[in-house]
């Protein structure tokens, strides 16, 4: 039996494209969300060596941190022809200043000097992990992916990250040039496509419930 998530929640995360997702998928489930930022909590370093390793750490710290049961999601995109590059380090590749439009260069920089011009070498998943955390220990975790090609240049302005170069397979238009229902959303209104709305499916399933 898996303990419901009910409430008054913290999202663990600072980063506003992301908490507005989060704030997003929870909408239907009735609980109370407050984010990290307007909890004044600090963000822990991110150390471990896997998506899920640093979706628990991030869980763990603000559910201690503000005493109520915390969501966080670790995420970031693998692609393949770098060797999984930047994977854990998506957001690390865009620097202090957060420069995604450096980050995403930097990617097809790299992408040209291995001479992956060609969509099936250009091949690439985004990760999501979630982790809930009670205060008193409990944890539940699950991840996702979503596959598709990494395009050049970046299209479209909607979303965050990484999402102007990534085009899901079976869509003729980049995480960036779609709507936040596109991208994230669930049916009927969505196809619940992103890593992130394919992992909140999972995690909807253990611990939470329609209101
Ligand atoms: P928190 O740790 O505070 O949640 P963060 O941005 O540092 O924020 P991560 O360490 O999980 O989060 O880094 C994930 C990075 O991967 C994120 O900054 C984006 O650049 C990228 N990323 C993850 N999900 C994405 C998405 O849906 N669209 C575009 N880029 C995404």
């Amino acid at each position: 039996m898996h303990r419901k998530l009910e409430g008054r929640i913290v999202i663990a995360t600072h980063n506003p494209g992301k908490l507005a997702e989060m704030r997003e998928l929870l909408a239907p489930y009735g609980v109370e969300a407050v984010s990290a930022g307007e909890l004044g909590l600090g963000e822990p370093e991110e150390t471990g060596d896997t998506f899920e390793a640093n979706a628990r750490i991030k869980a763990i710290a603000a559910a201690q941190a503000a005493r109520l049961p915390a969501f966080a999601d670790d995420s970031g995109i693998v692609v393949d022809a770098l060797d999984g590059a930047p994977g854990i380090y998506s957001a690390r590749w865009a620097g202090e200043t957060k420069d995604f439009n450096a980050a995403m260069a930097r990617v097809e920089r790299l992408l040209a000097e291995r001479g992956a011009t060609t969509p099936d070498k250009r091949r690439a998943h985004f990760v999501s992990a979630l982790c809930v955390a009670w205060p008193d220990g409990d944890l539940e975790q699950v991840e996702a992916r979503v596959d598709g090609t990494l395009v050049w240049p970046p299209r479209g302005t909607a979303g965050f990250g990484y999402d102007p170069m990534f085009l899901p397979d079976g869509h003729a238009r980049t995480f960036g040039e779609m709507t936040s229902i596109e991208k994230h959303g669930m049916p009927p209104l969505g196809l619940g496509l992103s890593h992130r709305a394919r992992a909140f499916v999972k995690l909807a399933e253990i611990c939470l419930e329609r209101r």
